[in-house]
């Protein structure tokens, strides 16, 4: 069977308003890049003539422009789940206009299954090539493919030439039984292959292929300041230190990174430290500074679930392919943030704070509590079963207008149950072992902002001896002074 080959109005004409599409695609690597358009202007005709059109919109995290970007500008996201990072969608559910479920990444294609987030109707998924058989070559994300293709009742194929065939072998497709019949997933070291090379998808689903040859949407990241490369160095400092101190085993653990301009700093500094051994990555994204790594010889393997890489970067790793696909492998969402796994190999997480709050807590997605940035991701996939936690951020943020560091978190993500470490330029506040009382002290005299110490202090003495010495009423003076003067700094507290 050969599919026919689809303009992407056509393809798009099946997908009619309340359906729910599930797109290919992690971060904006492998997400489908022209059907969406189309289904944006579809939306837009819809609304021209007075009639509803808004989809449901899946898919393994964040996507770009060409996806979130054009059905958020269409008013076409009735509601978006797992992550998002795109400034037109983020508008749009800050606003109201789109609702977003915030979810652990590792969780999304369990909860898809179980039905809980109802059923897909179209899949769109971006692959680089698909036999008559529904033998679909991915591109440069697995994300929640297997599972939207398989639950989707049609699927669309946008094979998008930008993406090599020699991609063939780096991918890992593999899903597990639901309980109570599932297994152990049989990982037992980083480079461990427990699936198929290709997704096969039911052939009498695929209506038909769209043509693209479109890059991935990547940005690059912002230059590194002062501020990030000291973040960075202070991380690798205190890795070594475990690494002295026989905390960490002398063969070091595998790397989980997070996303965005801290993580790739931090991931710079640990391939500049002599005191780290060259190490391998257990990680949800690879970006930019892992094929740095990889070239060096610092990183000897990473497995994925996406290349968020910059189109550049992208353009070296995709001329050079078989030596990459030496070092990397790309797995569904579920298995490259599977607790189990994470647990299993005793990973270093390393993941980044809006905000820390001085007992530990962590919020990483909501600023001031009720505007969304990104949503949680894989963060909490990994901190909760890592074997050592760190959340890094610089000290302040808005020109030193916000301090980073705060009494309470105006939102929760992380615990502190699951915080091993904060790490900020200032320095490092190591959390193991220690009470509330002496989780803040490391905290404010280490990590936060000089500037911001004198209060900090402060409000633990307001506190009294209480074991998490909180003042209710006074909890989030420096958030509500902020929305109030613009500025956290000098808060009084009688
Ligand atoms: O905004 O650029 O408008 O000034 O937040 O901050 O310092 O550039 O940090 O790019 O590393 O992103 C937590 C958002 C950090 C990201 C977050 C403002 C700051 C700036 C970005 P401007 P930076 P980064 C697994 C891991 C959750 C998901 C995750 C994230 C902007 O890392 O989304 O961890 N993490 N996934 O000015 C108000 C504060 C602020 C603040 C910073 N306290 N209040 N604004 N900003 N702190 C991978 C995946 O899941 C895919």
């Amino acid at each position: 069977m050969s599919f026919p080959l689809l303009d992407p109005t056509e393809a798009a004409s099946i997908v009619k308003h309340d359906m729910t599409v599930g797109f290919s695609g992690f971060t904006p690597a492998g997400s489908p890049k022209v059907v969406p358009g189309a289904i944006a202007a579809k939306a837009t005709s819809e609304h021209e003539q007075g009639r509803p059109f808004k989809i449901g919109v899946i898919s393994g995290a964040s996507t770009g422009p060409s996806l979130d970007g054009v059905l958020a500008r269409a008013d076409a996201v009735k509601f978006r789940t797992p992550y998002q990072s795109n400034p037109d969608l983020r508008k749009a559910i800050n606003d109201g206009r789109a609702q977003f479920f915030d979810m652990h990444l590792s969780q999304l294609q369990q909860s898809m299954r179980s039905g809980a987030l109802g059923e897909v109707d179209v899949a769109v998924i971006e692959a680089a090539d698909v036999t008559p058989q529904g033998e679909v070559l991915l591109t440069s994300a697995v994300g929640a493919s297997p599972t939207l293709a398989r639950m989707a009742r049609k699927v669309i194929i946008e094979v998008n030439e930008a993406h090599p065939t020699d991609l063939l072998g780096i991918h890992d497709i593999y899903e597990p039984q639901d309980p109570p019949y599932r297994k152990q997933i049989p990982i037992m070291s980083v480079r461990d292959r427990i699936g198929t090379t290709r997704l096969w998808i039911n052939p009498d689903k695929i209506i038909g292929i769209v043509r693209s040859n479109k890059a991935d949407e990547v940005g690059g990241f912002d230059e590194m300041s002062d501020t990030t490369r000291q973040i960075g160095a202070n991380v690798a400092g205190f890795l070594a230190g475990e690494l002295r101190s026989g905390r960490l085993p002398r063969e070091f653990l595998p790397i989980q990174s997070g996303v965005g301009n801290i993580a790739n700093a931090v991931l710079a500094a640990l391939g500049d430290a002599s005191d780290i051994p060259a190490f391998e990555m257990y990680t949800e994204v690879i970006q930019d500074a892992v094929i740095g790594l990889i070239d060096s010889g610092k990183i000897k393997y990473a497995s994925g679930c996406s290349l968020t890489i910059s189109p550049e970067v992208l353009a070296k790793v995709y001329g050079d392919l078989k030596r990459y696909s030496q070092h990397m492998m790309l797995r569904p969402q579920e298995i490259s943030n599977n607790p189990e796994v994470v647990r299993r190999l005793g990973l270093i997480t390393m993941n980044t704070a809006l905000e820390a709050d001085i007992f530990g807590n962590i919020n990483s997605t909501h600023v001031l509590g009720s505007s969304m940035m990104n949503g949680i991701g894989g963060s909490g996939d990994f901190t909760r079963n890592a074997y050592l936690s760190i959340f890094a951020c610089p000290s302040t943020a808005k020109g030193g207008k916000i301090s980073t560091i705060v009494p309470l978190c105006s939102h929760l993500d992380h615990s502190e149950h699951s915080v091993a470490a904060v790490i900020t330029e200032m320095g490092v506040a190591d959390l193991r072992g220690k009470s509330p009382h002496q989780r803040a002290e490391a905290i404010i005299e280490n990590c936060a902002h000089p500037d911001y110490r004198p209060q900090l202090r402060e409000y633990m003495k307001i506190g009294g001896g209480m074991h998490t010495p909180h003042t209710l009423s006074k909890a989030f003076r420096m958030h509500v002074q902020y929305q109030e003067t613009g500025s956290m700094a000098g808060v009084e507290w009688n």
